[in-house]
């Protein structure tokens, strides 16, 4: 019997099993799956001929053998109404994964909607509509009646202002290039809607504006890169269990030594010492663990930098390289502009540096040795940087994330083998809309919301109650303002929908709020919405994304969506083909035509009308092409279509060309000046403990799917807080005894995990936790282009119980490991 899984035996995948291209629907790295179905009443053999892998399965097979499958990548999902068994497993022929699996991938089937096994049963399968005080369901036809009724009622009385929106913006999951338009044309095409924000973030940005602004697009390498890599340095990023098998399969050969053949076949004629990685993280994550292991303590450099003070080291790296000359003069005379102007903007010396940042003058000097010391022999140090939310939604974003790109246009890293200065990146990416038609910076529409403007607000895969700053408050507020709405429904108890939308709008009169969610699951933020619209997620629509090196991939779909979901983009769409009946039916013809062009009746009519219309060479794009190309895909931009394949671009900027008027990189400058947002530096100093925080292994995202896995909830009944032992023993703690977290934006709580490699007063809260959400205690804090700092967080912590039921079976060992 599999531990939790309910079941004791797994059917063989017979030889003539259907075979579908699918991409991991969680993280950026994409890596290449296959699914394999085929009747409920069937099942392959042990003979060669009678399963898929064409091998003797009666036979032991050999260690790594691909010709297998673990529990988890199995389950029983409908297809055309019928149930199939389904399996899906890793690609061996997939260069993004080369056949491994992650914690998170390696469970798609096991966290799909299953009847048969009773899986993911969570899934919203109907529209459904606040009535008689609960959510009620409904057709789509009146749920989108309703919908577009008080849309269009509101448009008129406040303009399309009062049209708040929040969506995601990204790939995989939740997204796709389909679902980005479907969602991009309908707000920013036919509307003009500027109180739109995205996903993670209280307003319409890019988390990269400063690479983009230097010419410098945030995705410009290949993966092979870190393979190619003399050093490659990573910045606020937790690889192991952030992006699994692009670390293990990428960074691992090259720490390993093992990536040398391809070293030397792809750079000959100069030294290829033993790669070695620099970790500029306050913590010690798994991550610099493991590359100790792989590499050996010495090629491992981990600066625990003070939180927040990454800036101050990124200058004094620019400084002393510049003054040792070790900058690449050629690519900076040709390719960019204002570097000697900005290295006098941003000196800092070696010291100053190591008193903001709490390193040592002497590891910061043998960093900057590391990334830009010539090889023997003369050659140029080949250093890939990567960065992530560390950085990201760390203090002063913009001019961090300007600091960074400095170093890497001095070191002439951009553009080249074994080099690229990029984004590790979150979830795929799917992003192709009309031009966002608001200003710069955009809108802070969480605290517009709460302000108490906007009468309605659609909600596209977002759960803000869980993965927003200030969330306690967004929270008493949002609830305040949609249940002046609630009520006004529930005094309207029949299906009068004229009536039901007068009610609604004199509440929207009093401060009200009618909210909208579109989703898969029930979400947090959804229990105080008034209409939720069932979407479809990856596998049971075709949908296509790309990774981290611009990967692009059809996932194909391989299961019907649950009851009458349907893909976000053909909800888009009928929500477009509804607000143009209503308008009409105001009287209002010029408005009503905004909305033409929505008679989509797949996805695939999307993404014509979309990515291959607009993307750039997305005219050489079809799903049928994409389809031929399997897992591994075209990484884009696509640049032609050649003797049956789709051809693509390897790294970004690589002929010395950049994304500015003259095509000259623009270095900047990014003079240091403390903690930067509001607020942080006085909590910096009132309260005990720093709650930094980010993700763990098991846990994707705000655990949306995972808060109904066994497997997950079982290992985390609650958000984990890693916490020195003497910091403990101090507040009279236990492993697993749950704390309070708390400081002036609010209160939330975790389970403490013993963690003797954290620093003194240093903790780490898992985020976005539905069992206790880290953002509660995150300030409104933000950046001049309202770019969230999630990281520098600063409360104090109360025990509120020993260990409780659901905790007792939890091991608390060291996450490390040894060989
Ligand atoms: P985080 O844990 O948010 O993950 O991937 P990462 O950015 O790797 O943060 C990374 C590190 O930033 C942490 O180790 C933290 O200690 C460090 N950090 C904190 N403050 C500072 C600072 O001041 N300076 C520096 N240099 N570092 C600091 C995020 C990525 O993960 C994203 S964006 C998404 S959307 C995906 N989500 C996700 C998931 O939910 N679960 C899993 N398992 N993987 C995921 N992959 C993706
Ligand atoms: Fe999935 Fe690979 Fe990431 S399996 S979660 S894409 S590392």
């Amino acid at each position: 019997m599999t531990f939790k899984r309910h079941v004791d035996r797994l059917p063989i995948i017979p030889a003539d099993a259907r075979k579908h291209n699918v991409t991991c629907q969680f993280c950026i790295v994409g890596c290449g799956y296959t699914a394999y179905s085929w009747a409920i009443n069937e099942q392959g053999g042990t003979s060669p001929s009678d399963n898929t892998f064409g091998v003797d399965l009666s036979k032991q097979q050999a260690a790594m053998t691909p010709n297998w499958y673990s529990p988890s990548m199995y389950n029983i999902v409908k297809q055309d109404g019928k149930d199939v068994h389904i399996v899906i497993k890793p690609d061996p022929g997939c260069v993004v994964n080369s056949g491994l699996g992650s914690i998170r991938g390696a469970r798609m089937a096991e966290e799909s909607f299953s009847e048969a096994r009773s899986t993911q049963q969570q899934r919203l399968t109907e529209p459904m509509v606040w009535r008689y005080g609960q959510m009620q369901p409904t057709s789509w036809d009146d749920a989108l009646d309703l919908v577009a009724r008080v849309t269009a009622a509101v448009i008129d009385a406040q303009g399309e202002d009062g049209l708040f929106v929040s969506a995601f913006d990204h790939g995989g999951a939740g997204g796709g290039y389909e679902n980005t338009w479907g969602t991009g044309k309908l707000y920013f095409g036919a509307m003009k809607i500027k109180n739109i924000r995205i996903h993670n973030r209280p307003a319409y940005n890019s988390e990269v504006h400063a690479t983009r602004d230097m010419g410098v697009g945030e995705l410009n390498n290949c993966y092979e890169d870190a393979e190619l890599a003399d050093t490659i340095v990573a910045v606020g990023t937790n690889a192991l269990e952030t992006q699994t098998n692009y670390f293990l399969n990428h960074w691992v050969p090259n720490l390993r030594g093992t990536s040398m053949d391809k070293k030397n076949a792809q750079l000959p004629g100069e030294a290829h010492p033993p790669a070695r990685i620099i970790f500029v993280d306050p913590r010690r994550t798994v991550t610099v663990n493991a590359c100790e292991v792989e590499a050996g303590k010495d090629k491992v450099l981990h600066l625990p930098i003070n939180s927040g003070t990454d800036l101050a080291l990124f200058n004094a790296w620019l400084t002393y390289i510049a003054e040792k000359g070790w900058v690449d003069k050629g690519f900076i005379a040709a390719s960019t502009n204002d570097f000697d102007k900005t290295v006098a903007a941003n000196k800092t010396s070696l010291e100053d540096a190591a008193k903001i940042t709490g390193l040592s003058v002497d590891d910061i000097r043998k960093a900057a040795e590391w990334i830009a010391q010539p090889k023997d022999g003369g050659a140029r140090a080949r250093t890939m940087f990567a960065y992530e939310k560390g950085l990201i939604w760390g203090n002063d974003n913009y001019r961090t994330n300007g600091a960074l790109v400095n170093v890497a246009l001095a070191t002439g890293n951009v553009g080249r083998p074994g080099g690229g200065c990029v984004r590790m990146g979150g979830h795929q990416e799917g992003y192709v809309r009309p031009d966002y038609p608001g200003g710069k910076p955009a809108p802070y529409v969480d605290k517009l919301l709460l302000d108490g403007k906007g009468g309605v607000h659609h909600i596209w895969a977002c759960d803000h109650y869980k993965t927003t700053l200030n969330a306690d408050k967004f929270k008493q507020t949002y609830k305040k303002r949609t249940d002046l709405v609630k009520d006004a429904m529930s005094a309207v108890p029949y299906g009068d929908q004229k009536a039901m939308v007068a009610a609604i709008l004199a509440a929207i009169g009093k401060g009200g709020l009618f909210a909208v969610d579109v989703d898969i699951v029930p979400t947090k933020i959804g229990q105080d919405c008034h209409v939720w619209l069932p979407g479809a997620t990856s596998g049971e629509m075709n949908l296509t994304s790309m990774n981290g090196e611009r990967r692009l991939r059809l996932t194909e779909r391989y299961m019907d969506p649950p009851g009458q979901s349907m893909p976000d983009c053909l909800i888009a769409a009928r929500l477009a083909n509804n607000l143009e009946r209503v308008f009409r039916e105001m009287g209002k013809p010029a408005i009503a035509d905004k909305f033409k062009g929505f008679d989509w009746k797949t996805e695939e009519d999307a993404f014509m009308d979309g990515y291959h219309a607009n993307a750039k060479g997305g005219e050489f794009v079809t799903y049928e092409r994409l389809r031929a190309m399997g897992t591994n895909g075209v990484q884009e931009p696509a640049t032609g279509y050649e003797n049956g394949k789709l051809v693509g671009t390897k790294r970004l900027f690589a002929d010395g060309k950049f994304g500015t008027k003259d095509g000259k990189a623009t270095f900047m400058a990014t003079q240091w000046r403390g903690l930067e947002a509001p607020g942080k530096e006085e909590e910096s100093k009132k309260f005990a403990f720093l709650i930094n925080n980010g993700r763990g292994n098991h846990v994707w995202q705000s655990a949306y799917l995972d808060q109904k896995s066994e497997f997950v909830m079982n290992r985390w009944p609650y958000p984990f807080i890693q916490m020195n032992p003497d910091d403990m023993k101090e507040l009279g703690l236990s492993e697993g005894d749950l704390v309070e977290v708390h400081n002036d934006n609010g209160a939330t709580q975790a389970m403490v995990y013993p963690t003797p490699t954290a620093r003194r007063k240093q903790a780490f809260m898992l985020f976005a936790n539905p069992m206790g959400v880290q953002g509660n205690v995150v300030s409104p804090g933000v950046n001049e282009l309202i770019i969230p700092n999630y990281k520098q967080t600063w409360a104090d912590i109360r025990k509120i119980a020993s260990v409780p039921g659901a905790a007792r079976g939890t091991s608390f060992k060291s996450w490390e490991y040894k060989i």
